[in-house]
């Protein structure tokens, strides 16, 4: 396989992640440096085969990146190796993308690879249909791996890459660490295009999850008595936290997946949930059942108990008083419909 595409798409990680994935599989994976022109590419490509312990070929000695990757794809074979995964320059010094396209077609004449893969940056957007056209010309692409999906670009112009090149989208690369890559899914992927959230992994992740129908039954009683306690909302941010990092799991949610949220106040999110948890861990099974009675003194023991302080503490009473009220509300509207001839208590039980 050789992987070709323009400066910092994720050229040389890619290869390292696919190498990863092969030799899960069972296969012998060799990574070859035929990139010349970064000083630096020869060590990045070395240490990362051997973070993940594949074979590596290159040389520093030789400029000739065409002649390095002859030689490499040889030593790689004899050494037993299945897999050759070839990491080629996105930079070339003058007459930039013409100088760099020919350099490609002449490394793949003279190895002649069974795929040459397209490294897309996700977010490339439109320009992604001539660049792909233009690569294509000078080596037949074959497949596709789009980047960096992790961030706030959602790929869709590197759609338009599969357009002009009739290639397949293979993997998705979805961080900067070598696991951080999945095999393409086109359901998964458009449901990320249009912020319709990831719901198959959602919704698998939530079937992990142990108790899931328990903590599920427990809602919907407390709901229709319309009152929550603390333990079902002890249960409810102990399940959230246990799906894996926050911004990932809103990424999943429908529309969720649209919010603008960044890192920083995800991190603040994750922190919070922590504290509350620790809150309640802290309280008294008299005091869960009836938090009316938290004066004083007792949210000060709770704050100490639990390593927070009392605004933490506050800030989870005033959490729960907003969440019934809210379910309040919320049955204050079952009256009305009532009035108005709509059971909502039976379209409730034809979901469940
Ligand atoms: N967040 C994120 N970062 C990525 C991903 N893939 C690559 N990167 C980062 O993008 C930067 C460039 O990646 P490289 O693999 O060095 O890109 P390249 O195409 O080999 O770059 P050149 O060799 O300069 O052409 C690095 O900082 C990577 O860590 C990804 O899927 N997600
Ligand atoms: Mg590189």
């Amino acid at each position: 396989i050789m992987l070709v595409g323009v400066q910092g798409s994720g050229k040389t990680t890619t290869a390292a992640k696919i190498a990863y994935i092969y030799k899960r599989y069972g296969y012998k994976p060799c990574l070859v440096c035929a990139d010349t022109y970064r000083p630096a590419a020869y060590d990045q490509l070395l240490q990362l085969s051997k973070s993940i312990d594949v074979l590596f070929c290159g040389d520093t000695d030789s400029k000739n990146p065409i002649e390095i990757a002859k030689k490499c794809t040889d030593i790689c074979s004899k050494s037993g190796a299945n897999i050759i995964i070839v990491d080629t320059a996105g930079r070339h010094g003058y007459n930039e993308e013409e100088a760099l396209l020919n350099e490609m077609r002449e490394i793949m004449n003279s190895i002649t690879p069974d795929e040459v893969m397209l490294i897309l940056d996700a977010s490339i957007g439109q320009k992604a249909y001539d660049l792909a056209l233009r690569f294509h010309q000078a080596t037949p692409i074959g497949s596709i791996t789009i980047t960096k999906l992790d961030g706030t670009a959602k790929g869709g112009g590197a759609l338009s890459a599969v357009a002009a090149t009739k290639a397949v989208i293979k993997f998705i690369g979805t961080g900067e660490k070598i696991p951080e890559i999945e095999i393409f899914e086109p359901r998964r992927f458009v449901g990320r295009i249009l912020g319709l959230g990831d719901l198959p992994s959602l919704i698998e992740k939530l079937k992990a999850l142990e108790h899931s129908n328990i903590l599920e039954k427990r809602f919907s009683k407390s709901i229709a008595s319309g009152k929550i306690t603390l333990v079902d909302l002890y249960l409810q941010i102990n399940a959230i936290r246990k799906l894996g990092p926050l911004s990932k799991i809103l990424q999943l949610i429908p529309g969720l997946s649209l919010l603008p949220l960044d890192d920083k106040q995800m991190k603040i999110s994750e922190e919070k949930m922590d504290k509350w948890l620790a809150i309640i861990n802290s309280m008294t099974y008299e005091e869960l059942k009836n938090p009316n009675i938290l004066d004083k003194s007792r949210i000060y023991r709770i704050a100490l108990g639990s390593g927070t302080s009392i605004d933490d503490v506050k800030d989870l009473l005033k959490y729960y008083e907003l969440i019934n009220n809210f379910i309040k509300t919320t049955k204050r509207r079952h009256g009305i419909f009532k009035k108005l001839g709509i059971d909502l208590s039976r379209i409730e039980e034809q979901i469940k």
